[in-house]
């Protein structure tokens, strides 16, 4: 046989502090329970599974400059920073179960410790880009892009539990793919910091496939360097993602989101991967749950080279049977 040539770590964060719905925090165990680690050891890799993290509740936690659960957030963020940035400098691709997606600001900030040229697709129906005053619902997970960009690093107050961080992202690096649900705040952010995004409008006019194209030309023409993917399940459309938080009517087709990820796997360069805001217990039944877990691990497989032309492992083993 032939040697395992990647190393993929799996990382499950189950944590919900940065929005009002229960359930989310348990995301990581129904995407193993659709079968994950299976899945992506079949497509060759040497899967390690760290586990899930645990993370520490605050009993007082009162809200703060309008954020909700701001130290709760930043504890989590800042453990998952710690764990991601050892995974990726041991030398593996990682893969990030959340959980929601307030816990980005962590996994992308790891990451970054690591591979300081980075650059971030991020594949969701929302832009995740309030600040503490633009934001309607004080939720972190309609934050984190803010909390990552230099860009707006005097429009974010001191919010208590994030001193760890600081931004480190400039915003030519972050394409946004699937944006149907925009605050006027965080319109005004994209328009004013030029941020290259394509809506569900630019992929009904365009085609995935010269949105993919100008993505990964934006990102990467320059210079080749690490991707960090972060995927909010509820990019997709709510009959194939139901069990998500704040679904958005109008989202990508099953076959939009595959195409996606099968372009990112093919630069070679895709580094990181978030997978968030699966909640089993929303949608209308257990099925609904379910078919979104799996979908989420269709998700990952596709990014780490699962294709749909099929493919054979080595010259050798095959001939042996032909
Ligand atoms: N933009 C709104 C709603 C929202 C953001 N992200 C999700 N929902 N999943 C907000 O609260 O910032
Ligand atoms: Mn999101
Ligand atoms: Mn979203």
């Amino acid at each position: 046989s032939h040697s395992r040539a990647k190393s993929v770590a799996v990382l499950g964060a189950p944590f919900s502090g940065g929005q009002k719905r229960r359930g989310v925090e348990h995301g990581p165990k129904v995407i193993r329970d659709a079968g994950l680690i299976e899945r992506l050891s079949s497509l060759d890799y040497s899967v390690h599974d760290f586990g899930d993290l645990s993370f520490q509740h605050f009993e007082k936690d009162e809200p703060s400059l309008g954020v909700n659960f701001p130290r709760t957030v930043g504890a989590a963020s800042q453990k998952l920073s710690g764990a991601v940035s050892r995974a990726i400098g041991a030398g593996h691709t990682l893969v990030m179960l959340g959980g929601d997606h307030s816990l980005a600001i962590g996994s992308v900030s790891g990451h970054a410790q690591q591979c300081p040229d980075l650059c971030l697709i991020w594949v969701d129906a929302h832009a995740d880009l309030n600040t503490p005053m633009t934001s309607p619902s004080g939720n972190l997970h309609g934050q984190p892009v803010a909390f990552m960009l230099k860009e707006l690093q005097d429009k974010i107050p001191d919010v208590p539990g994030f001193s760890w961080t600081k931004p480190f992202l400039s915003s030519r690096d972050l394409v946004y793919i699937g944006l149907r649900d925009v605050d006027p705040g965080e319109h005004h952010l994209l328009k004013t910091l030029g941020i290259q995004y394509f809506s569900m409008r630019d992929i009904d006019r365009l085609g995935i496939q010269r949105v993919m194209e100008a993505t990964l030309d934006h990102l990467l023409a320059r210079k080749q360097r690490p991707i960090h993917l972060s995927f909010d399940i509820d990019g997709f459309d709510p009959s194939l993602a139901p069990a998500t938080g704040t679904p958005v009517n109008g989202g990508l087709t099953y076959r939009e989101g595959i195409y996606i990820t099968e372009e990112i796997h093919n630069t070679g360069l895709l580094s990181a991967v978030d997978l968030v805001e699966v909640n089993p217990f929303l949608g209308a039944n257990r099925e609904a749950a379910e078919t979104t877990a799996s979908l989420a691990v269709d998700v990952i497989a596709s990014s780490l080279g699962q294709t749909r032309e099929g493919a054979h492992a080595s010259i050798d083993t095959m001939t042996a049977r032909l």
